[in-house]
């Protein structure tokens, strides 16, 4: 007879590899290449999509473009001559994190189409015991690169669920809606709807922008790159890094007033006041969009088409706040009732309160999201979290930026991370942990700084805030300080059971 193979204990039997990294957007694919640099081949990423990309994958809602210069939001390691704009569209920028990742040879890394449900750490073994759609695994080591803005959130309005038209967020555009000609509302005012608003006005019948904050928008210096500009992009040696750099040294002088004296934002506000006096004419309708909040506190907006769309006739800004939704209308809090064919909600993102802190349990089996209701979302250097053994975090907490381009910080992190693998190779570590001490020490410091900010004192609530009003998620600090405290992973800081001998 034939030899009996148990397949399904094969099957049940979790995967084991070093190194698992979580998620495929900038953060987790520029992981990925380093490590391969750096000689290390045992690891994966496992990624719920089914592209790399992340947060560039999914918004694909029309009119989506960066608002950080094309030339600085690139690797590094892979500046891009074929930039079409000054400012790119999501497609392009899609096409180049995904030509990233064939070229630098990591796909065959990713797992994809498989979501993680849940991460234990497990203390007797020293392992993480990763649960996922596609199986389990076992990793000494996990990266977590989720990002911030991957989850999106809903507004809770009365009926919402009940609306019998076509409704849907910003990062899960329905392309397969006809939009044409329609009733449309727009509920949200921030970075993403100002993009929509513009696409939208063109092809409804009607426009209803349900605007809770009006938010500070500049001009959008965007233009397409002229072919002289291409040639010298691609040909004049060291001059894309120039341009990069330029970029660069002007977005650091806004830090100065983002996050030290927020009088050097007036000349800022100056300006944008000046662009909503020049698009919009209609005093009432100006009125209405002119924030109550100084510029800077939340995320600063910039484009061209926006005003010009609100000013268009089949457009109205509706200010009275959303009583409740019906089967085909909106509802605003004066009564007024306004049909609407469909509803697209571009509400943003759960990002202090994610729904992934739920399912990561530390050393003392509580959840990410547990200790961090408890103490707060606090991290050390926005890559490690006391009680949460061989794991490190990307765009972790305070590692966001309000004026720079995030993928300089992912990479500075990135650089701490792949260091501290190779010091956990190097030095036979068990398990290294960031000690709580270092880790509050690290976390006054820095409240102490955010605490001046413009985020924390502009009379605005924003999304950089937690529910206790802390700013867990930005950087209060030039980049060029952030890049050089995590030049070299700092054994020091951390808790490690090693087996080999420690540097002195
Ligand atoms: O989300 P947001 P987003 N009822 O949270 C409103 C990046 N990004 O997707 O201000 C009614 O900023 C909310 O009102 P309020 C960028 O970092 C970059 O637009 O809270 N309204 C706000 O107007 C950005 O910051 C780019 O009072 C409700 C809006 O919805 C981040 O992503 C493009 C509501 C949410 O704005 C998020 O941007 C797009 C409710 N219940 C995104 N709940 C570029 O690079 C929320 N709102 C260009």
């Amino acid at each position: 007879s034939l030899p009996v193979t148990d397949t399904s204990a094969r099957a049940a039997s979790p995967r084991q590899v070093d190194t698992l990294i979580i998620g495929s957007g900038f953060a987790g694919l520029g992981a990925a290449i380093k490590l391969v640099q750096e000689g290390k081949h045992d690891f994966l990423v496992l990624e719920r999509g089914n592209d790399v990309g992340g947060t560039w994958r999914d918004n694909t809602y029309p009119g989506a473009a960066c608002d950080v210069p094309s030339h600085l939001y690139s690797y590094s390691f892979a500046l891009n001559p074929e930039w079409t704009r000054s400012f790119s569209p999501q497609p392009e920028i899609q096409n180049y994190i995904s030509s990233v990742s064939r070229k630098f040879n990591v796909l065959d890394k990713h797992i994809f189409g498989c979501e993680v449900q849940s991460a234990h750490w497990n203390d007797a073994s020293a392992h993480w015991e990763v649960r996922t759609s596609k199986g389990d695994f076992v990793a000494k080591i996990v990266v977590a690169a989720v990002g911030a803005l991957c989850e999106p959130s809903l507004p809770d309005i009365k009926g919402i669920e009940g609306f019998e038209g076509e409704i849907f967020h910003s990062a899960q555009w329905n392309h397969d809606a006809d939009l044409n000609g329609k009733r449309i509302a727009v509920i949200g005012t921030g970075a993403s709807a100002i993009q929509i608003v513009p696409q939208l006005a063109a092809k409804a019948a009607q426009l209803d922008v349900y605007q809770r904050t009006a938010p500070w928008i500049l001009p959008r210096a965007d233009r397409e790159y002229t072919r002289a500009e291409h040639l010298a992009f691609k040909y004049i040696p060291g001059f894309q890094k120039l341009c990069r750099t330029g970029i660069y040294w002007m977005r650091e002088t806004q830090v100065v007033g983002l996050a030290k004296a927020p009088i050097f934002m007036k000349p800022l506000q100056f300006a944008a006041e000046r662009h909503l006096r020049r698009q919009i004419k209609d005093r009432e309708l100006r009125r209405k969009v002119t924030p109550n909040f100084q510029i800077g506190c939340k995320r600063m907006l910039i484009s061209n088409n926006y005003y010009p769309a609100l000013a268009q006739p089949n457009v109205d800004v509706v200010t009275d706040g959303i009583a409740e939704v019906r089967k085909d209308s909106v509802v605003d809090r004066n009564g007024v009732e306004r049909k609407v064919d469909a509803i697209v909600v571009a509400t943003g993102f759960h990002v202090t309160d994610s729904p992934t802190f739920a399912g990561i349990f530390g050393k003392d089996g509580r959840s990410l999201a547990q200790t961090f209701d408890d103490g707060g979302q606090q991290g050390y250097k926005g890559s490690a979290i006391a009680n949460f053994p061989n794991m490190f975090f990307l765009v972790g907490p305070n590692t966001g930026l309000g004026h720079s381009s995030m993928v300089f910080m992912i990479e500075s992190q990135v650089n701490y991370v792949v260091d501290a693998i190779k010091a956990i190779e190097r030095y036979d570590i068990a398990t290294v942990e960031v000690r709580k001490d270092a880790q509050d020490a690290y976390n006054r410091e820095l409240q102490a700084k955010i605490s001046k900010s413009v985020w924390n004192n502009g009379g605005c609530a924003s999304w950089y805030l937690d529910k206790h009003g802390n700013n867990t998620t930005l950087w209060p600090g030039f980049t060029f300080e952030f890049r050089n405290m995590t030049k070299q992973f700092d054994l020091g800081a951390y808790r490690s059971v090693t087996t080999g001998d420690l540097p002195a």
